[in-house]
C-alpha cells in the first residue's frame, strides 16, 4: 500500500512550504490531508481507481491530482522542484520533532550542521550552546526530539501493524496447508507500538508456507529464509517473522511467543514450583516429562491453575497473582461500547453530514452518537462561529425524529483557551449535550500551565470530558507535560470524564495513564474522534488501550445505555 509513501510525501511537502513561510493555511491542508491519508483503512490506489480520492477528508482535486501523479509517475513534480530549492541538511533536521523550519535554517546555516547525527555530537559536546540565542531549553528539546525520532523509527504503531498482519495472517490461512494462524507478541497483546510482527501457524508441510510467505507481494527483503522460521522486511519497512509449529504446540507456542517476556519468566517460575516445565512445546512433568497440555492456549493456564489471562493483561504487572486468586477483572470488549462520543460532522473538518453520521453509527449498532465539532478558534480545522453551533444544535434536534434506533446528540469539542479559558460563552454551551474541552495550542507551555488550563476547564460546570489529555500525536509529537495527578483528582472531584482518544497515532490517555484513572475512580470516555467513515472503526484500537489499562465495562462512560449515560453527565 501506498498510503504512508504518500503521507509521508505531504507531510514533507508541508515542511518545505514551512521553510519558505507559505501560506499557512495550504501547509495545514498538506499536513491534515497526510494525517488522514495515514489513518485510511482502505489502500489509496483501490480509492484511486475508484475515482474517490476527494471523498477522503481534506482532499480536494488539487490534492488528488497530486496523489494520481504518484501513483501513475512514481513521483510529484512540485515535491521534487521543493525539495532542490532548500538544502539537504535542513530538510534532515525538520524531521527532528520540535526543530521548525527556523531553527533548522539557524543550524544548517550558521552553525554548519549538516546531519542530524552531527547535530547530536555537537549538542552532546555543548557545542551549541548560547550561539545566535538557541538556549539550553532548546538544545535539551533537540536531544529529547532526537531521541523521539530514533525510538519512532524503530516501532511502528499498532494501527498500521494490524493491517500488514491481517494482510499476511488473512493471504497465509487461504493456503490449503494451513491449518492455524494467529498473530502473537506485542501485536497480540495490542501494545500500542510493536518492534516487529511475530505471526504463528501450523501446518504439516511448513516449507510450503515458508515459500509462500517470502515472495507474498509486501517484502522487500528476505532476512531468514529456513524451514520453519523466515522473517522479511515489508516495503514499509516493518520485520515481519512466521513461525511454523506442530498442532499439538499450538497453544504453548502461542502463550510463548505472545509474551510478553517478564509474563512468561512469571509463568515459567510458576510452573517449577508445582513440579511442571513449560516452554513453546507444551507443559510438562518435570520427572516424568509428560506432556499435560500444549494445543490449546487456555489449557496452559489451566495446568498451571490460572485463570485464562487475556492477552493485553500479559505484561506482568500484577495479573499474574489475580490469576492466581482468580480475580482478574472482566475487561471491557468492543461490543460493550454503546456509542461514540467525539465525532466531526463536514462541518467542521470532517467528511460526514449528520445523516450519514447516525446511519454508519446506527449499523454499528450504537444507541447514540454525539456530534462534537470544533469551535470557533480552531479556524484550520473550520471550527463553528457560535450562531452555527446554535443552528446545529436545532437541525440535530430535528434530524432525530427521522432516526428511529439511534439519538443523535450534539456536543462540541472546544478549544481550552491559552489561559484556560473555553471557547464558547456559558449561554452557547448550556445548550450542548455534551461537551469535550481539548487543547489544540501552547503545546509548549509548562507543565504547571497546561496543568492549570485542564483543571480550570474541567471545573466548569459543562465540560464533561477532556479529548486526548496528554496531546501526544505519535511520530509527530511526544505528549505535552501535565500534571497526571492532579489532572485525575479534579476529574474525580468535578465527575469530568477523561478520554481514551482511538486514533491510532493518539491512543490518549495511554494504558498506564488509564490504569491509573481507573484506581482513582475517574471515568473513562473511549472515543473515535472520527472525521470519515472508515475512522468509527477505530473504536477497537480505544478498547485495547483501555483492556490494556485493566478497565472493565463500569469505568467506561459509554458503555452505559443512553438513559444512564445521559444520567452519568455531570451537574
Ligand atoms: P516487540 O519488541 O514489540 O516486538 O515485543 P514482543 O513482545 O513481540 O517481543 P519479541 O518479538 O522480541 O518476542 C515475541 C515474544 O517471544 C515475546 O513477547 C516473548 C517471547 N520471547 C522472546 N524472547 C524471549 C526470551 O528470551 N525468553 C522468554 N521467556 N520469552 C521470550
Ligand atoms: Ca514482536
Amino acid at each position: 500500500m501506498k498510503n504512508s509513501e504518500i503521507a509521508e510525501i505531504f507531510n514533507n511537502i508541508a515542511d518545505i512550504l514551512e521553510i519558505k513561510e507559505e501560506n499557512p493555511f495550504r501547509i495545514s491542508a498538506y499536513r491534515k490531508a497526510a494525517q488522514n491519508i495515514e489513518s485510511l483503512p482502505k489502500d489509496i490506489e483501490t480509492v484511486a481507481r475508484k475515482k474517490k480520492l476527494t471523498a477522503i477528508p481534506g482532499i480536494g482535486k488539487d490534492l488528488a491530482g497530486k496523489i494520481e501523479e504518484y501513483i501513475s509517475k512514481g513521483k510529484i513534480k512540485l515535491y521534487e522542484d521543493l525539495k532542490r530549492s532548500v538544502s539537504k541538511p535542513v530538510l534532515e533536521l525538520m524531521a527532528i520533532p520540535g526543530v521548525g523550519p527556523k531553527t533548522a535554517k539557524l543550524l544548517s546555516e550558521k552553525l554548519k550542521v549538516h546531519s542530524i547525527k552531527d547535530l547530536e555530537k555537537k549538542a552532546s559536546q555543548g557545542k551549541i550552546k548560547d550561539i545566535f540565542g538557541i538556549k539550553e531549553k532548546t538544545v535539551t528539546n533537540i536531544l529529547r526530539g532526537i531521541g523521539f525520532l530514533k525510538k519512532s523509527e524503530e516501532r511502528t504503531h499498532l494501527g498500521q501493524a494490524i493491517k500488514i498482519s491481517d494482510e499476511i495472517t488473512s493471504r497465509l490461512k487461504k493456503l490449503s496447508e494451513v491449518k492455524k494462524a494467529s498473530p502473537a507478541g506485542s501485536l497480540r497483546r495490542m501494545k500500542e507500538t510493536v518492534r516487529d510482527i511475530d505471526i504463528l501457524i501450523t501446518s504439516n508441510k511448513p516449507r510450503k508456507v515458508m515459500e509462500v510467505f517470502t515472495r507474498i507481494p509486501q517484502v522487500k527483503e528476505v532476512l531468514v529464509h529456513g524451514p520453519t522460521k523466515s522473517s522479511i522486511i515489508t516495503r514499509n519497512n516493518v520485520q515481519v517473522d512466521v513461525r511454523v509449529v506442530e498442532p499439538s504446540s499450538f497453544g504453548s507456542a502461542l502463550c510463548y511467543f505472545t509474551g510478553s517476556k517478564s509474563h512468561n519468566i512469571a509463568l515459567r517460575k510458576m510452573a517449577v514450583e508445582k513440579g511442571l516445565k513449560i516452554n513453546e512445546y507444551g507443559v510438562f512433568k518435570a520427572k516424568t516429562n509428560k506432556r499435560i497440555a500444549g494445543t490449546d492456549e487456555k489449557d496452559i493456564y489451566k495446568a498451571l491453575n490460572l485463570a485464562y489471562v487475556p492477552p493485553e493483561m500479559r505484561e506482568d504487572r500484577g495479573e499474574i497473582q489475580l490469576a492466581l486468586k482468580n480475580k482478574l477483572p472482566r475487561l471491557v470488549e468492543l461490543k460493550d461500547i454503546k456509542g461514540d462520543i467525539h465525532v466531526h460532522s463536514k462541518n467542521s473538518d470532517g467528511a460526514l453530514s449528520f445523516e450519514e453520521i447516525a446511519s454508519t453509527c446506527q449499523g454499528l449498532g450504537y444507541e447514540y452518537v454525539i456530534i462534537t465539532d470544533h469551535s470557533q478558534t480552531l479556524q484550520v480545522a473550520g471550527g463553528l462561529k457560535e450562531k452555527d453551533l446554535l443552528k446545529n444544535v436545532e437541525k440535530i434536534r430535528k434530524l432525530n425524529k427521522k432516526f428511529k434506533k439511534i439519538r443523535l446528540l450534539i456536543g462540541s469539542e472546544v478549544d481550552i483557551l491559552s489561559d484556560g479559558r473555553l471557547d464558547y460563552k456559558d449561554s452557547v454551551l448550556k445548550e450542548l449535550d455534551f461537551v469535550i474541552g481539548a487543547i489544540h495550542s501552547g503545546f509548549k507551555q509548562s507543565r504547571e500551565v497546561l496543568t492549570r488550563r485542564i483543571v480550570k476547564a474541567m471545573e466548569s460546570r459543562y465540560v464533561n470530558m477532556i479529548a486526548h489529555p496528554t496531546g501526544r500525536l505519535m511520530g509527530v509529537r511526544d505528549s505535552y507535560e501535565i500534571d497526571l495527578e492532579k489532572v485525575l483528582k479534579v476529574a474525580k472531584e468535578t465527575n469530568t470524564a477523561l478520554e481514551i482518544n482511538a486514533y491510532p497515532e493518539r491512543l490518549d490517555l495511554d494504558d498506564n495513564a488509564s490504569r491509573r484513572a481507573k484506581e482513582v475512580g475517574v471515568m473513562l470516555g473511549i472515543a473515535t474522534d472520527a472525521h470519515t467513515k472508515e475512522q468509527f472503526q477505530n473504536m477497537a484500537f480505544g478498547v485495547s488501550v483501555a483492556r490494556r489499562g485493566w478497565l472493565e465495562k463500569k469505568n467506561v462512560l459509554n458503555t452505559f445505555g443512553l438513559e444512564s449515560f445521559l444520567k452519568k453527565l455531570k451537574k
